[in-house]
Order: structure tokens, then C-alpha cells, then sequence
């Protein structure tokens, strides 16, 4: 490895990330009322061997030593999601003291152990009660997300600078709206279209409330993203490339940099006509202080006659005789260079932070260690591009790893481990892996 930490100068932001659902356990606890993962996965047949987020990392419980493990690790940064109906149960009205007691102590070891708080408001786990009235489909999710979003910087912004809005919204739209393969399962473009434009609208209205009640709040919001080439250099495979590209890089960053819905280069986006009021095109649009980008994989795109509205297939991975994570997603490290300079294009974004990156491989835990070296050279080549994209004059400040412990991999169930560090899920016995004790070595200040 020819680069250092000090390589990315000295106020760039190392640091973790992970979701509540995906950790804190505590489903049913101390008032907190079910969210749409809760009935998601309690539901038989939804997720890898019915495995659900009940229990998981148990962090509810055992936040003070996990974030013992962070300090000593040298991490400084991290990023954690808040779950709206542990702090609101219904969705909407009564607030639950004991969820803001909870994340107030989350916040407050943090801040003791020298660790920096990036709050997420929204990672995918909806109060199922809103759920019932429609959830992302019913446009008064932009009312009682504004009002979820007042209740936590109200509670929590005099201590925690950083927050971001959403979590990746194509993937919690798409699928959980269209495919109906995470939570709530719902199917179908009505709802799609519904869902995505609210979300949207929710991306940039958090923005704005966060702005608004926080004056010197460092406001961002995050996307997924990957490189898309083409199968072929055939006109075809081209342009197919190019649709897919509108619908998994474009789609949400365009709206709300002030450029509306990319509809010139997918005709499908039309169907937002039936949702989208006048208006909306300006209310879409907010400038945030920083966007994250979250970066795994490239994906090859073909055209197809088979595939009706977007006309294009992903050649899976697994077809195309590359190495792959766990998660059968391409080891391809340029992607992220790729994907950096893409989303740098967007001149109203002042910053870019990968606020999530990482591996899923599967790990062997003997005599208490895990020599995950397949991690660390994923990270270790990951960040040298991160670097690339940095030389090139891109403005990215910070580098998150996708995730601190192993978790709950949604409907993927308790398989794929992304963590630095190994969980035992019956025991709940923590283990530093190899590549944690790496990237605690890479980013500690006496490096
Ligand atoms: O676990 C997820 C996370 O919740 C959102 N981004 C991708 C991760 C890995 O699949």
C-alpha cells in the first residue's frame, strides 16, 4: 500500500457506519412502537430463513461497549441511523421518552469517547402504523416526516452537527414498493412512482428543517450508486446502459439538485406526471451541504426485448466469472472512482462523503480471530481510489465503512457479515476481525 491516512489531508473523516434496524435489537421495548421491518420480518417467508431484527446486535443493550470497542479501535466518526417509531410510535403525536432517552445516551458515550455522532433520520424502518394509512405512497408522509424530523434536531441537534436526511431512496422505494422484496412488500409501478416522488420530496424538506433549526448544521442526505457499462459497445447495450444509469445513479440526486426527474432519458419517468402537484419541482430541490455516496459494485447492463419499460438486463456477476463478495456483487474497486466523479458533476453540492462502503465475506472465527484478508484488501483498494478521485479534484471528505459489527443483512438475514467486527448472535460475544485492527491501524492519528 503506497498511501497513508495523511494522504487524504487532515480533515478528512474516517469513520463506521451501520442502521437501527440492523442492530439495536429491542423490537418491543420500553414503548417503542413496530415499524414496517418489525411485520416484515416477523412475516413467514420474507426473509433469508425467517430470520428477523428482533435481537440482532442486542445495541439497545449494549451501546456502551460497542462504542468502548469504536474508541479503542482509534475510530472517530459515526454514522448511525434513528428509529422513528422507537421515538415516536405511532408514527405521529405522542413522542416516547425512553427512545430519546436512549439515543441521548447513544449521543452522550459518543461525544465522552471522543467519537463524533452522524445522525441518519431515516434508514428504511417506517412506523408500521404509518404503513397502514400508505405509507411512502400517501403524500402526508411529507407532514409527519417534517414532524419526525423537528422532534430530533429539537432533541438531539444541540450536540450532534452532522445529520442526513435519507438512506439510499431508490433502494427503500424500489424495493419495497416495486418488488416487494423488502419491507412493507409492496408491488408495482402506482406505488413506485408514489413512494419514490414522496421520498424525494421528504429528502429535500428534512434538508430544509434541518437548515432551519440548526444554523451551523453540516446537512447531507445519501444514495446508492454504481458504475453501469455496458455489455457491449453496441449502440443498444449502450443506451440501455445509459436507462439503467438514470435509474440507479440519477433519479433522486437530479430532483433535488435542481434539475427535476431525468424523464429526457427514460421515457418511463413520465408516470411521475401522476403524482407529482405544481409546484413540486421547485420543492424538490435543496442544496446540501454534502451528499454521501454508497459504493459496492459496477453492474453490466445489456439491452433486452424481454424486459418491457426500461428495455435492459444486469448481467449478474455470477455469470460473468468475476470474483464476487457474499453478497454476489462484483469485486470491481474503480467503481467507486467512477461513481465519485459522477456525483461530483453536481456543482450544488459543496462535499462528497462515501458514507458507506464494505464486504460481505464469509468469515471463519478460530481461536478468536478472523483473518478476513479479503476485507481489508477490498477497503484497502477501495480507498485507493477514493484517493484517485481526491488527486482528480474531487472535493470527498470523508470515508465510512459499511458496518462496524455484523448485522442484520435485511431480507439476506444474519448471512452476509459486512462488520469490522464478528458478532456471535447467540452468544452476542464480540470479536475484532483482522481487517477492524487494519483500518484502526490506517486511520489512528500516531499512524
Ligand atoms: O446493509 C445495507 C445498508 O443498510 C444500506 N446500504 C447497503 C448495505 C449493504 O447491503
Amino acid at each position: 500500500m503506497n498511501f497513508t491516512k495523511d494522504s487524504f489531508g487532515p480533515n478528512f473523516s474516517w469513520g463506521v457506519s451501520t442502521a437501527a434496524y440492523q442492530i439495536e435489537g429491542a423490537w418491543n421495548e420500553d414503548g417503542k412502537g413496530p415499524s414496517v421491518w418489525d411485520v416484515f420480518s416477523n412475516t413467514k417467508g420474507k426473509t433469508h430463513k425467517g430470520q428477523n431484527g428482533n435481537i440482532s446486535c442486542d445495541f439497545y443493550h449494549r451501546y456502551e461497549h460497542d462504542l468502548s470497542i469504536m474508541q479503542g479501535l482509534g475510530i472517530r466518526n459515526y454514522r448511525f441511523s434513528l428509529s422513528w417509531s422507537r421515538i415516536i410510535p405511532n408514527g405521529i403525536g405522542e413522542v416516547n421518552t425512553k427512545g430519546i432517552d436512549f439515543y441521548n445516551r447513544v449521543i452522550d458515550t459518543c461525544l465522552n469517547y471522543g467519537i463524533e455522532p452522524w445522525i441518519t433520520l431515516y434508514h428504511w424502518d417506517l412506523p408500521h402504523e404509518l404503513e397502514k394509512k400508505g405509507g411512502w405512497t400517501n403524500r402526508e408522509v411529507i407532514d409527519w416526516f417534517a414532524n419526525f424530523v423537528q422532534v430530533c434536531v429539537s432533541h438531539f441537534g444541540g450536540r450532534v452537527k452532522h445529520w442526513m436526511v435519507l438512506n439510499e431512496p431508490l433502494v427503500f422505494t424500489g424495493a419495497g414498493y416495486f418488488l416487494g422484496i423488502h419491507a412493507p412488500g409492496k408491488k408495482g409501478l402506482k406505488n413506485f412512482f408514489a413512494a419514490a416522488h414522496h421520498a424525494a420530496l421528504c429528502q429535500a424538506e428534512g434538508g430544509r428543517i434541518v437548515r432551519s433549526m440548526l444554523s451551523d448544521g453540516h446537512i447531507g442526505t445519501t444514495f446508492s450508486c454504481s458504475s453501469i457499462h455496458p455489455f457491449s459497445p453496441s449502440k443498444n447495450d449502450e443506451m440501455a446502459a445509459k436507462r439503467v444509469d438514470v435509474l440507479l445513479n440519477r433519479l433522486f440526486v437530479e430532483p433535488l439538485a435542481g434539475l427535476g426527474y431525468p424523464v429526457h432519458d427514460l421515457k418511463l419517468l413520465q408516470r411521475f406526471e401522476e403524482v407529482v402537484k405544481d409546484g413540486d419541482e421547485q420543492k424538490l430541490a435543496f442544496d446540501m451541504d454534502f451528499i454521501g455516496i454508497q459504493n459496492y459494485t459496477r453492474e453490466i447492463v445489456a439491452s433486452s426485448r424481454l424486459t418491457p419499460l426500461i428495455w435492459a438486463k444486469v448481467i449478474e456477476a455470477n455469470k460473468r466469472k468475476v470474483e464476487t463478495t457474499e453478497m454476489g456483487w462484483e469485486v470491481y474497486p474503480e467503481s467507486m472512482y467512477e461513481m465519485l466523479l459522477k456525483f461530483s458533476k453536481y456543482k450544488n453540492f459543496k462535499e462528497i462523503l462515501v458514507t458507506e462502503n464494505g464486504a460481505a465475506f464469509p468469515d471463519i472465527l478460530e481461536n478468536g480471530v478472523i483473518r478476513d484478508v479479503k476485507r481489508k484488501d477490498f477497503l484497502t483498494q477501495k480507498i485507493q481510489q477514493v484517493l484517485r478521485a481526491k488527486q482528480s479534484g474531487v472535493n470527498v471528505t470523508g470515508y465510512f465503512v459499511w458496518s462496524f459489527t455484523d448485522n442484520f443483512e435485511w431480507a439476506e438475514g444474519y448471512r452476509p457479515r459486512f462488520g469490522l467486527v464478528h458478532v456471535d448472535f447467540e452468544t452476542q460475544q464480540r470479536t475484532i476481525k483482522d481487517s477492524g485492527r487494519w483500518f484502526s491501524g490506517f486511520i489512528r492519528d500516531d499512524s
